[in-house]
């Protein structure tokens, strides 16, 4: 079912170049979105397949029960509590109120969560595809708590990781599992419906260690506004609204964003890349220092064993 190719690249010949190579353009997509073949049989309706090969991303509804969320949800609390009184790496904080903004690597750091990213109704579900063993390249929740929260500015994740991670080509998939309800007024995901057929080239060079701004304010690795304006008048925006529970499967390439949050309700949710395991990261294609490990797995690259768990047993 899996074949590895380790991909060998001529990194002179990057073929999605970003920052430092020109000027702002689109270029075509040289990858798949969905890697399965119509032949295997898919864990979602085939119809939902069609529809993340064509936008992008998925919405699907209900797809924890709210007992499932509630343990997320305390588990949510309890590490953001902790969160508050150590400052470690993997916290984030948001520049003007000092909230939590992000807590990085929590599918190592967590035990629920870590389960929670082998779980086989999502790691199952990347795993298809990707066609490939996958392994979790980032996990993070991000708290984007209420009154104060900061946006994230509109983004392809791919070309970061492309560029500062060494991540070779388009095949890893967000998982983003709402653990809070995400509401049109509290700065809910906003996707560009079929984006990610497009490599946006970005303009500017990447300042050393860029990931100590760009995680609170990112202004590097974002298109200009004349590709932005391009790719929404092609496909619109989508705000990925919907009650906790919910998962948001995005392409790695797409285009996305958040908007602030000044509301009393917390827009919280988790999010778990799977990168397919021939995809593993390799040197920076920006010619950078590698980021760290909480940022981009890159020391334990191990395939993910899916699993069924009971969370609300504890
Ligand atoms: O730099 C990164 O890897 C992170 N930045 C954003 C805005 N989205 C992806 C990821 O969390
Ligand atoms: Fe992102």
């Amino acid at each position: 079912m899996f074949t590895e190719q380790l991909l060998e690249l001529d990194r002179t010949s990057d073929i999605y170049p970003s920052r430092g190579y020109g000027a702002a353009r689109l270029l075509e997509r040289k990858d798949p979105v969905v890697y399965a073949s119509t032949e295997q049989e898919s864990p979602i309706d085939i119809a939902l397949v069609r529809q993340y090969r064509t936008r992008g991303f998925l919405v699907l509804e209900n797809f924890f029960s709210k007992q499932e969320v509630a343990c997320f949800r305390e588990e949510l609390d309890r590490l953001g509590e902790g969160a508050k009184l150590r400052q470690t790496e993997e916290i984030i904080t948001e520049t003007e109120s000092g909230d939590i903004r992000s807590l990085f690597k929590v599918h190592e750091n967590n035990l629920l969560f870590g389960q929670l990213a082998r779980d086989q109704r999502i790691a199952g579900l990347a795993q298809y595809l990707l066609d490939d063993q996958v392994y979790i390249h980032q996990s993070r929740v991000n708290y984007k708590p209420g009154f104060r929260a900061k946006e994230f500015y509109w983004h392809s994740d791919f070309e970061t990781w492309h560029v500062e991670d060494g991540m070779p080509r388009m095949r890893a998939v967000s998982i983003s599992i709402a653990l809070t309800d995400n509401y049109a007024c509290n700065g809910p995901l906003m996707l560009v419906p079929g984006s990610h057929d497009y490599f946006a080239v970005c303009e500017g060079e990447t300042p050393d260690q860029h990931y100590r701004s760009s995680l609170k304010m990112q202004q590097y690795g974002v298109p200009s506004d004349r590709l932005l304006q391009k790719l929404v008048r092609r496909g619109g925006i989508v705000q990925a609204t919907g009650k906790a529970g919910n998962v948001i499967v995005f392409d790695c390439n797409v285009m996305h964003g958040s908007g602030s949050n000044i509301t009393p309700y917390p827009r919280s949710n988790i999010f778990f890349v799977y990168n397919a395991i021939s995809n593993r990261v390799q040197e920076p294609f920006g010619n950078l220092l590698p980021r760290p490990e909480y940022l981009c797995s890159r020391e334990q690259i191990k395939p993910i064993v899916p699993q069924q768990f009971d969370y609300t047993d504890r």
